[in-house]
């Protein structure tokens, strides 16, 4: 009986497609044929930074002690000495919000090297901190190592104060050297950011970059490190620098979509905020924004530093919505976090931690319709092992999961993560619960990817339906969790 009202509530309940129009067809009406494509799926290195969800950004360098967020290139480097610079501080910062990577701008648009590269001057070689023996990419490098996370680097393409610039062969050498400096001089790397900004103008310089050059020398010289850029090839930037996932958010894209970091449009936004379920690439979003109004420190906005609630609501607008969630924190021109940062970071970290704490669907017997595969029984669905889950077979479009307890519980977070080393398929699910035999609304929505987070009011229910849909392959559901941000946060 509980069963059967469970099946009516869903499909009166049809949701829409996240395929767009071209099979906008009512989601959880009459069986769709199956469509038969070869799915795209992520690499080891891919799928560890996936499950990593959040990582810490650090902008620093001359601006941080000029005020500006785009330095000329003319900055004096004498300006720039953090005589307390701690990178120490600004792991530990990263690791009390649950951030296991951090990304830190080796040079920004104005061209400062943090690191004494052979190719200019214009580094921290020719600035007064350590009398010009410090390099703070080897300090920040060693810090990560000594801490056990990942350690990326930002190398802007756009530099305003190398001559060679807007000369392409000659530049994308320079650069090439440059790259070559931080890809074997400071161990292992995580990920590799290119930033696409170019303010340059119809009369400025114009330089064509070499990207097949720049990607085969990262792959050479760091296998493992992924590559960040609007055009991948690993990672893809979400479009726009608010934290805020596209929905519905595939993890595929088509490569043609975006064809080189910079490129502009509505259509390159759109591809870049949604991705594409048939793409043939897998290049996750990663959706970067920061703690401040601006991506470098300044004293006028040390009273501007998002709240632990506001962070953990970009939580669920970037990881929540199948992105990881880059989170630029800057260090002060003393060169350490400031404390009202440290402070949020560490509240946010909490909170999340509160969240995560107590998942009451792991007390639920699981069961679901039709003849589910055995290997991926429904009661995989719940363990917290991410390679486990539950699926209703190759062939089965539609998987209906129902959670049992045994008393009522109650959750205003509901968590879904979709087997994604196998691919993403699903694209569009609903949640149902019944509370005295009513059936009550919960959630619905499209994509599921990696991680997605449904903030509801408080509920209480007997039991739980959820019912997830694909037209491109097999339906996988790793875990399902209910949580609370209210009784945890
Ligand atoms: C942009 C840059 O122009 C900003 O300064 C910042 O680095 C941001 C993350 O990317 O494109």
């Amino acid at each position: 009986m509980k069963r059967r009202r469970f099946l009516s509530v869903t499909s009166a309940m049809a949701a829409g497609t996240a395929l767009g129009a071209a099979s906008a067809r009512g989601l959880f009406a009459a069986p769709v044929p199956a469509r038969r494509v070869t799915l795209a799926t992520p690499s080891p290195e891919q799928l560890a930074w996936q499950r990593r969800e959040r990582a810490l950004f650090l902008h620093f360098g001359v601006n941080t002690f000029t005020g500006r967020e785009w330095g000329d290139g003319t900055e004096d480097p004498r300006i720039f000495n953090p005589e307390q610079l701690d990178a120490r501080q600004w792991v530990r910062a990263a690791k009390s919000a649950g951030f296991a990577s951090l990304v830190l701008t080796a040079k920004h648009h104005d061209g400062f090297c943090l690191w004494p590269s052979a190719q200019t001057t214009h580094s921290v070689k020719s600035s007064p901190w350590k009398n010009g023996a410090g390099d703070v990419v080897r300090e920040f490098t060693d810090a990560c190592r000594a801490e056990g996370v990942g350690a990326g680097l930002y190398l802007s393409p756009w530099d305003r104060h190398e001559p060679s610039y807007g000369d392409s062969p000659r530049y994308n050498d320079h650069y090439e050297r440059q790259l070559t400096e931080l890809l074997t001089g400071y161990g292992p790397l995580t990920e590799v950011w290119f930033d696409g900004a170019n303010g340059e103008g119809p009369n400025g310089k114009r330089q064509v970059y070499d990207w097949p050059r720049v990607h085969a020398t990262v792959r050479r010289l760091q296998p493992r490190a992924l590559m960040f850029s609007d055009a991948g090839p690993d990672i893809r930037w979400m479009g726009n620098e608010a934290g805020v996932a596209g929905d519905p958010n595939w993890c595929a894209m088509d490569p043609a979509a975006v064809p080189y970091p910079g490129a502009d449009g509505p259509q390159i936004i759109s591809s870049l905020q949604h991705g594409d379920p048939f793409g043939t690439v897998w290049r996750p979003g990663e959706a970067d924004v920061s703690i401040r109004p601006g991506w470098f420190w300044r004293e006028s906005e040390n009273e501007k530093v998002r709240s632990a609630e506001n962070l953990a609501s970009l939580y669920f607008s970037s990881v929540g919505r199948n992105a990881n969630l880059l989170l630029n924190v800057p260090p002060t021109a003393n060169g350490t976090l400031h404390d009202r940062d440290v402070r949020a970071l560490a509240e946010f970290g909490e909170r999340i931690a509160a969240l995560h704490a107590n998942d009451e669907a792991v007390h639920a017997r699981v069961s679901a319709e039709g003849t589910p595969d055995r290997a991926h029984r429904p009661a995989m669905a719940v363990d917290p092992d991410p390679d486990t889950y539950f699926s209703p077979g190759l062939d089965a479009r539609t998987a209906r999961l129902t959670l049992d307890f045994d008393r009522p519980v109650t959750f205003d977070v509901v968590a879904l993560h979709e087997a994604i080393r196998e691919g993403q398929t699903i694209e569009a699910h609903q949640v149902v619960g019944m509370r005295d035999g009513q059936p009550v609304a919960i959630a619905s929505g499209t994509t599921i990817g990696n991680r997605r987070l449904h903030r509801v009011p408080p509920m209480t229910v007997d039991s739980l339906r959820i019912v997830a849909r694909s037209t491109i392959g097999p339906v996988r559901i790793s875990r399902v969790s209910l949580l609370s941000m209210e009784r945890g946060g």
